[in-house]
């Protein structure tokens, strides 16, 4: 049987049985590929790097999309970059929102997904509520006069096209549309496999917004299975939110989550140890004086 595996990390790499190669092409911007897989169903894979699958796309997109929409008290208007697989656009528009826009650099991985792994999306690019714009987030959020209670970056690894959307002028640009009472998430990689691109992402949002918080999960689909995001905001603090009302909203919106839970989002920022060394401290950081064994 075929198999794949993204390139090794620090020694360290997890393989994936293939049953078929449904597709394989490239786009103006990368790599694109889908497998039918025996551990993961169907998945999306860009520049060899693992995106999301039809077996565990609920835990990335659940906790990329509740824990901020819950931080917010009333979210209307939502921008997703990237995200072209509607996973998270679909947990958006559980809530009553009024828009949702969607930034997508690369309208290969809408078409590619809308066709080959349609249950991630569901309904929602037919959705009357959401806006599907084909472009570079960077530039949209650069010249946008909109206004956002949520921004969830919903990118590829911080490399290749994706390397912008981790840069200071970006979280900026965030800043001045999400006006004082927003929040925005970004994916900022394992913990494990890839401290340093989270130890560099949580550094620039610091630099611009006053709140901070990271939080994890476990995604078997990634390196390093256990997963990081990176939530920043003027004034919403997304550890405060009351329990009673993340029940009472998700009821409302009348949806089954898979591992989103009110227990879960509290629990999500409590950091192992390590972890909270290494963002405490940045680039001073020094992982041999850590008594755990560090990847
Ligand atoms: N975007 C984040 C995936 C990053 C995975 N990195 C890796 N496999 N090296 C997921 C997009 C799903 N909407």
């Amino acid at each position: 049987m075929q198999e794949f595996a993204e390139p090794f990390r620090h020694g360290w790499r997890q393989t994936a049985q293939v049953r078929e190669v449904l597709y394989d092409g490239q786009s103006a911007f990368q790599h694109v590929q889908v497998f039918d897989t025996v551990p993961f169903g169907r998945m999306l894979v860009l520049d060899d790097a693992c995106q999301t699958s039809v077996r565990d796309e609920y835990i990335y997109h659940e906790m990329l999309t509740h824990v901020p929409m819950m931080a917010h008290p009333a979210p209307r208007r939502v921008l997703i970059i990237g995200g072209g697989d509607g996973g998270a656009l679909r947990r958006v528009l559980e809530y009553p929102v009024d828009k949702a826009t969607m930034v997508e650099i690369d309208g290969d991985v809408v078409d590619v997904s809308r066709k080959l792994l349609p249950e991630i999306a569901g309904s929602a690019f037919d959705d009357p509520r959401t806006e599907l714009l084909i472009g570079d987030g960077v530039a949209y959020l650069r010249d946008t006069t909109e206004h956002f209670d949520v921004i969830l970056v919903d990118s590829t690894d911080p490399v290749g096209p994706a390397v912008d959307l981790f840069g200071e002028t970006f979280y900026q640009h965030a800043r001045r549309a999400l006006g004082d009472n927003g929040i925005i998430v970004t994916q900022s990689g394992s913990p494990l496999v890839m401290l340093e691109e989270l130890q560099a992402a949580e550094a620039l949002m610091r630099r611009v917004f006053p709140i901070v918080k990271t939080y994890t999960c476990s995604i078997p689909l990634y390196p390093g299975v256990l997963w990081s995001f990176t939530a920043a905001s003027t004034r919403l603090d997304p550890t405060q939110v009351e329990p009673r009302n993340i029940a009472g909203r998700l009821l409302a919106n009348g949806q089954p989550t898979g591992w989103y839970t009110p227990a879960i989002h509290a629990a999500a920022f409590a950091l192992p140890n390590f972890l909270a060394a290494a963002l405490e401290t940045q680039a001073s950081y020094d992982p041999s004086a850590l008594p755990l064994p560090l990847y």
